[in-house]
């Protein structure tokens, strides 16, 4: 953690103006890497550590290296796939991470971006994502982030890899300038993916036609970066074809004086255990 934050103001106008444009804006190296990163990735490597001989799994593993702190993973998915789950949900607790959710710098660019804003940290709306080679199934259709979380119309996802982000990896991929569209109706389901459950599900009305209306990016990005993503610009995972899980973090921050976000009274959706329907029936096709 940073305890001497600079002075000045952390993004210049052109960031800010080209951030108002797009709706998305990559900050490179914006984090203290052995402070703030390689933690996070040093805590990982113990608990896949932990899962392999709690399991048993036949796999020795070299000393920890921050470019390769998940090795072991695979092989310990590969034994059982449900032990990944178990890493998933553990990896958000981690001390580290849960510091980086909450880091000095977070609400100051929050700031910066929304002047005149209370920034807060939107409850459960932070984890580690572990995007497995050839696995769909959590693959993020495209999607604003509004309805997946609520909170407020307002809101910023930070969100930053564990390693070094290859095409091959499936970067996530953007439409800049699609956060003009304002909140969009979704459907509940996917017809396409069954399997998808909650947040997952949510399909945009009118999808095709809305994303021939804006060119799409998918930057690659390395550890230290952070990409700021608008909670109305359309984005979705990539496809991963690698050989290796693609370890990104996510957490979101949204604004206390959005006058929607008020007027629900700052709730959660599926990760906070509601409906987004039962608050926003109108942006709901189905
Ligand atoms: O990393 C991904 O695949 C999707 C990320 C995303 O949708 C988000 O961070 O809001
Ligand atoms: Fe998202």
């Amino acid at each position: 953690m940073d305890d001497k934050l600079p002075a000045e103001k952390l993004l210049n106008s052109a960031q800010i103006e080209e951030f108002q444009r797009n709706g998305v804006l990559v900050l490179r190296s914006f984090y203290d890497f052995s402070r703030d990163i390689e933690p996070i990735q040093r805590a990982i490597y113990s608990l896949i550590g932990v899962l392999i001989a709690k399991y048993k799994v036949p796999v020795s593993r070299p000393a920890f290296a921050p470019s390769t702190f998940d090795v072991g993973y695979q092989q310990l998915i590969a034994a059982n796939r449900a032990y990944g789950a178990e890493l998933y949900d553990a990896v958000k607790q981690i001390p580290a991470f849960v510091r980086l959710v909450a880091h000095p710098l977070h609400d100051r660019l929050f700031t910066e971006l929304r002047p005149g804003s209370i920034p807060a940290v939107a409850g459960g709306g932070y984890g580690i994502r572990i995007d497995n080679p050839n696995e769909d199934r959590f693959r993020a259709n495209w999607h604003q982030e509004y309805p997946a979380q609520l909170r407020s119309l307002d809101g910023l996802v930070y969100w930053s890899p564990l390693v070094a982000v290859t095409k091959d990896m499936g970067p996530v991929e953007f439409c800049p300038g699609s956060q003009v569209e304002g909140a969009v109706p979704v459907y509940t389901r996917d017809p396409h993916n069954s399997e998808k459950t909650g947040a997952y599900s949510l399909t945009l009305k009118g999808e095709a036609e809305l994303l021939s209306k804006y060119p799409q990016v998918a930057p690659l990005t390395s550890p230290g970066d952070l990409v700021v993503i608008d909670f109305l610009v359309l984005h979705a995972s990539g496809h991963n074809r690698s050989q290796r899980s693609r370890w990104t973090m996510q957490l979101r921050y949204f604004n206390f004086l959005e006058p929607t976000g008020q007027s629900h009274g700052w709730r959660g959706s599926y990760a906070a255990g509601v409906d987004f329907r039962t608050i926003h029936p109108e942006l709901c096709v189905n």
